[in-house]
């Protein structure tokens, strides 16, 4: 269609409605599933270019759904990050589950994350079963840590990947296959430029220049978790809940240096999780915070003082009055 005020911003009525006037723009939500520790928030991160979702070598770290948003001239793309699908063995483990499964009815396209380093098993054939369910939506296999293997690795699993998706949704199976690496950036861009191809034509959703829609007060928790989950094993980091007590500005500050108490619950599930997180004498808990004022400093732009507190709620993960009062 020829403009016949050579390109002039002006809207006369005779284009009204044609697609070449919003420029192609395609604007849409993209969810990113997996098992636990895929890379899920590794490459939300990687593909927002920001932090937004805490990421640990511990199995289960993301507990929401957590929304990062791609920015691009073309193309705004919300992904959603979420917690990693397994077979729940306790109630918090279902209730993240059903939250995916009501997450990926409302997306656009699914991104189902298999990491490239380790054989496809009965935990992918559990999601892609779930993912075969959901009906007609694209689906990306994203072959996550091409970094951990070598080529002829990374090839071999783009051919069971093939095969999974062949087996499990039928026909071609999955819509693409991308290898990536969101620990040295390798094919990101890639990742992005696909996951726009599937979303619809649609004016920005985010405002310019939104990252994420998480809380602050969600995000000074999740860094504090983050910060406390490194360093624990076997079963403390599933026990390990936190939430802010509050964020006040400190009276009697000067204008130009303000300060923020920042006061924060750690709750354990037993009373020797306590002593492993407090440490001796304390040390272990001095640790988790200054790493996560860094952290929490540079998310709010101000200087804070950390108060961090250590309390048992006895067997949160499976009663459901404690989940509740967790936010689960
Ligand atoms: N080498 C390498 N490590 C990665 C890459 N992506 C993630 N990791 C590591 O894998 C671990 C798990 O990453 P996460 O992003 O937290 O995984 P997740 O899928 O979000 O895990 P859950 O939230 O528990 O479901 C972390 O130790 C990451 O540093 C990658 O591309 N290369
Ligand atoms: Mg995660």
């Amino acid at each position: 269609m020829a403009r016949r005020d050579g390109g002039a911003a002006s809207s006369s009525g005779e284009f009204k409605g044609a697609t070449t006037d919003d420029g192609g723009f395609r604007a849409g939500f993209a969810v990113l599933v997996g098992r636990p520790n895929a890379g899920k928030s590794t490459l939300t991160n990687a593909l927002v270019g920001q932090k937004v979702a805490i990421t640990s070598a511990k199995p289960q770290t993301t507990r929401h759904t957590i929304r990062g948003i791609v920015h691009r001239p073309d193309a705004q793309l919300v992904l959603v990050d979420t917690p990693g699908l397994h077979r729940p063995r306790t109630l918090l483990g279902q209730r993240l589950n059903d939250l995916v499964a009501e997450t990926l009815s409302e997306v656009d396209a699914i991104g189902f994350c298999i990491p490239a380093n380790e054989r496809i098993g009965p935990g992918d054939r559990f999601i892609a079963a779930q993912l075969a369910a959901v009906g007609r939506k694209p689906i990306v296999a994203i072959v996550t840590k091409a970094d951990l293997a070598d080529r002829a690795r990374v090839t071999e699993q783009l051919l069971a990947v093939t095969d999974l998706g062949r087996e499990v949704l039928g026909g071609e199976g999955f819509s693409d296959i991308v290898p990536v690496s969101a620990q040295d950036g390798f094919q990101v861009e890639t990742v992005a430029d696909v996951l726009v191809g599937h979303m619809p034509p649609s004016p920005p959703l985010y405002p310019d220049g939104e990252l994420t829609d998480e809380p602050e007060a969600v995000m000074v928790a999740e860094l504090v978790r983050e910060a406390a989950l490194e360093g624990v094993r076997d079963e403390l980091p599933h026990s390990l809940a936190v939430v802010v007590d509050e964020i006040v500005p400190r009276e009697d500050r000067p204008e130009d240096n303000p300060l923020l108490d920042v006061r924060v619950n750690l709750f354990v599930e037993r009373p020797s999780q306590k002593a492993i997180i407090i440490g001796r004498g304390g040390a272990r808990l001095r640790e988790v915070g200054s790493t996560a004022r860094r952290g929490i400093e540079a998310l709010l732009g101000t200087k804070i003082y950390l108060d961090l507190h250590v309390k048992v709620a006895k067997d949160w993960q499976r009663d459901p009055k404690q989940l509740g009062r967790l936010g689960f």
